[in-house]
């Protein structure tokens, strides 16, 4: 069987993957759940008709994700990630030796059950006695832990449906709360061309609630525009993390270059975003 995977984000623009072969195919509690071959990204993760991620490109966003927060911080100890049930931040926060603790609050047990069976790569972060994973939403969780978490990811679907108040103001609001005082934070945060408007209004916010928020951006080519982008949350700088060694473990994204450039935007979307 040869087929395309058609994603349309927009009446006006949709992308294409060449499938192999339907390895999944479910209706969970939550969502709709597809694992795929395709022809070239290895498998892929497809969830209510969007891909979250791919074996071959999935890496530029968790490494991103995890460790501009995490350099930032340079030992954290406790990690929050919300949403994230495939393990891919989890591996990846995991590699520091200061963490004591990584809790990961998922809705949906059956993205946890389904990636581990098919993404081996992941390494099985689950069986790392310092995973906990907490089958729940996020804001109850996050209400009831002020000023517990060095670092929390924000590794989420995007902002439709159930995922929709995971960009809201009170959602960054409970997420600062939740942080320690130097902590940091980032968030899936969209795509410039596509999000403009969204991406705004949670930079307004961010910057309420912290001193250096800032917007970066990653390449992987099988999300709508090619890429998408995090918002960092912070009263640290990112520039913070530049000075601290990368964790034990082999990165294939980021590294001290890529790291810095993330954070330098197009013309027409830095003046949108910080006038
Ligand atoms: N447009 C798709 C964005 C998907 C972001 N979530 C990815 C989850 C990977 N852990």
């Amino acid at each position: 069987m040869s087929i395309w995977f058609t994603e349309e984000l927009h009446p006006y623009y949709r992308k294409g993957i060449r499938i192999k072969k339907i390895l999944a195919d479910e209706q969970t509690q939550f969502q709709h759940l597809q694992i795929v071959e395709t022809e070239f990204f290895g498998k892929a993760m497809i969830l209510d008709g969007i891909i979250q991620l791919t074996e071959r490109d999935n890496i530029g966003y968790h490494e991103m994700i995890v460790h501009v927060p995490m350099l930032a911080v340079g030992k954290p100890k406790r990690v929050l990630i919300v949403g994230g049930g495939d393990g891919g931040s989890l591996q990846q926060a995991l590699r520091y030796p200061s963490v004591e603790e990584a809790v990961v609050c998922e809705l949906d047990q059956r993205v946890v059950d389904l990636s581990r069976e098919h993404f081996a790569s992941f390494g099985d972060p689950w069986a790392d006695p310092r995973a906990t994973l907490l089958v729940r939403d996020a804001f109850g969780f996050l209400e009831e832990n002020p000023g517990q978490f060095d670092v929390i990811i924000s590794d989420t679907t995007d902002p439709i449906g159930m995922a929709e108040r995971l960009f809201s103001d009170e959602f960054y609001r409970l997420m600062v709360r939740a942080l320690t005082p130097n902590g940091a934070a980032a968030t899936q945060c969209e795509q410039p061309f596509f999000d403009t408007e969204l991406i705004k209004q949670i930079y307004r916010s961010a910057k309420m609630l912290t001193k250096n928020p800032a917007y970066y951006y990653a390449n992987i080519p099988t999300y709508p525009g090619g890429g998408i982008g995090f918002m960092y949350v912070s009263n640290t700088p990112w520039e913070t993390g530049l000075q601290t060694p990368f964790p034990p473990g082999v990165n294939n994204y980021i590294n001290a270059e890529i790291h810095k450039a993330a954070f330098a935007l197009p013309e027409f979307f830095r003046k949108e975003l910080y006038g």
